[in-house]
């Protein structure tokens, strides 16, 4: 309530003074406006700053080193893919996971740049590995006419790099990316990818196909690995007559009949039940 006194004399207005306790609410009402407004402002700020992980941030200079890997392989690797469009496959490949959760990928993101690599690898020149990708690598450069899912274009474009989006924002996220180990986070852009084009390339080979393992460890084949989750199920075995291991050590390391123990038994009858002939053979 205001304490008003009017003047008949000098026809003045009242003039109001606000009363202690109306001062007093008025005071408590602009606080109150404050702490919404800096409550909001925080909120904004958080939902439009990316999500944060476990995992490094998507590579640095990832768009360059993606075109530039890709034009590589398509103008000097293998050139009768000269006329592959790098950019169209770069934009297909963002798609999947720009402005996007990063644990929500799917299968089906990854699809529109699934159909755009088109090349199979010959029969009886594929080769999968688990836990032994140096020396694979090392074996396919040398060989030259071996295949490895990173000697196709898009395993060759997309190993070792790391990559994620974020809701908030069309980039990519440069500060953290989920982690495929310490973040409960099974879809994540990476791993939905490597998940798509090695299931992929198992369902393309055909004739023998190979695989190398470690014998230098205790499981040479581990059921829950890439290799043994989705490239050993997705092989088709009216395409694929049989799977050959390569059991390989470490030089200098401990050495053992790996091809005889109980891991590679269990490939072994894993071949045997979808109808795939297994031959094993220790250190080639
Ligand atoms: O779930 C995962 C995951 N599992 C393993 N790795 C993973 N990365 C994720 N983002 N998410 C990493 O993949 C691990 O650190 C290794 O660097 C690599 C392969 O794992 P490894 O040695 O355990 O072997 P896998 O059997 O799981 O995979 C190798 C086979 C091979 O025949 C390739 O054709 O599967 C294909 N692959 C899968 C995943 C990743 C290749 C790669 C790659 N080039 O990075």
């Amino acid at each position: 309530m205001a304490n008003c006194e009017f003047s008949p004399v000098s026809g003045d207005k009242p003039c109001c003074r606000l009363s202690r306790k109306a001062q007093v609410g008025l005071g408590v009402g602009v606080l109150l406006l404050l702490i919404i407004l800096v409550v909001a402002v925080v909120a904004v700020v958080r939902w439009r700053s990316p999500l944060e992980w476990n995992g490094e941030g998507t590579t640095k200079h990832f768009s360059e080193i993606f075109l530039g890997r890709c034009f590589v392989y398509t103008q000097i690797i293998r050139p009768e893919l000269r006329n592959k469009d790098c950019t169209q496959i770069m934009a297909a490949f963002k798609g999947a996971f720009i402005s996007k959760n990063p644990c929500s990928i799917t299968k089906e993101d990854y699809q529109p740049l699934i159909q755009l690599d088109t090349k199979a690898v010959p029969c009886n020149k594929t080769l999968f590995w688990s836990k032994s990708k140096d020396l694979a690598h090392q074996y396919t450069w040398v060989h030259g006419n071996i295949f490895t899912l990173e000697d196709t274009l898009l395993g060759y474009i997309a190993d070792d790099l790391t990559w994620c989006g974020d809701p908030s924002t069309s980039e990519v996220n440069e500060q953290s990316c989920p982690h495929w180990k310490k973040d409960n986070c099974p879809n994540n852009a990476a791993s939905v990818f490597w998940k798509v084009v090695s299931q992929k390339f198992a369902e393309a080979a055909c004739g023998v196909v190979q695989v190398m393992l470690n014998g230098s460890l205790s499981e040479p084949f581990y059921r829950n690995s890439t290799f043994g989750s989705v490239e050993l199920l997705n092989l088709n075995p009216r395409k694929v007559h049989t799977l050959q291991a390569w059991v390989m050590h470490d030089i200098g390391g401990a050495t053992s009949n790996s091809c005889s123990g109980s891991s590679l038994n269990e490939l072994k009858l894993i071949a045997m039940s979808r109808n795939i002939t297994f031959v094993c053979q220790d250190n080639y």
